[in-house]
């Protein structure tokens, strides 16, 4: 009697662990590894507009976002349509490239709005460009987020 009871806690807690696990995967993929240390967090809006900072000041060549070398930086991309815009059907993935490599983030749109791509800052005065590479509306406007390490 006392080893069926042990048993059937042990049944439990596997099965609540598994249960807790089931919940935690799709979060984990939505995202960056949760665990990774970041000491840079930036959130960038995206809309058919293009790549706009906190105050919905635009990126460009003479906008650009500067990040702090060697550090890790977690680029946050939301979604910023206008409800009423018909960009507001459009999906959004942001790819990085410079330094030697690429990364790309999750796809992202209304019903997902976020999308985060995390890396390692390379060294002073090395440049990266952000773009959409998928087919959107404003996809002309979205192509040319420059990236300065300072
Ligand atoms: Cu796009």
């Amino acid at each position: 009697m006392m080893t069926y009871r042990f048993l059937k806690g042990v049944v439990a807690a596997t099965a609540l662990t598994f249960a807790t696990s089931l919940v935690q995967i799709p979060f984990a993929w939505a995202s960056s590894p949760p665990s990774q240390n970041v000491d840079v967090e930036i959130t960038v809006r995206v809309n058919q507009k293009g790549f706009l900072d906190q105050k919905g000041k635009v990126y460009g060549p003479k906008n650009t976002l500067k990040l702090p070398h060697g550090k890790t930086v977690r680029l946050t991309f939301v979604f910023d349509e206008e409800m009423t815009s018909l960009a507001y059907g459009d999906t959004h993935q942001v790819e990085i490239t410079g330094d030697g490599w690429e990364k790309e983030s999750e796809k992202f749109w209304m019903f997902s709005q976020k999308a985060s791509i995390t890396f390692q800052i390379g060294e002073k005065g090395v440049q990266y460009r952000a773009f959409c590479i998928l087919d959107c509306i404003g996809m002309e406007h979205l192509n040319n987020l420059v990236i300065q390490v300072v």
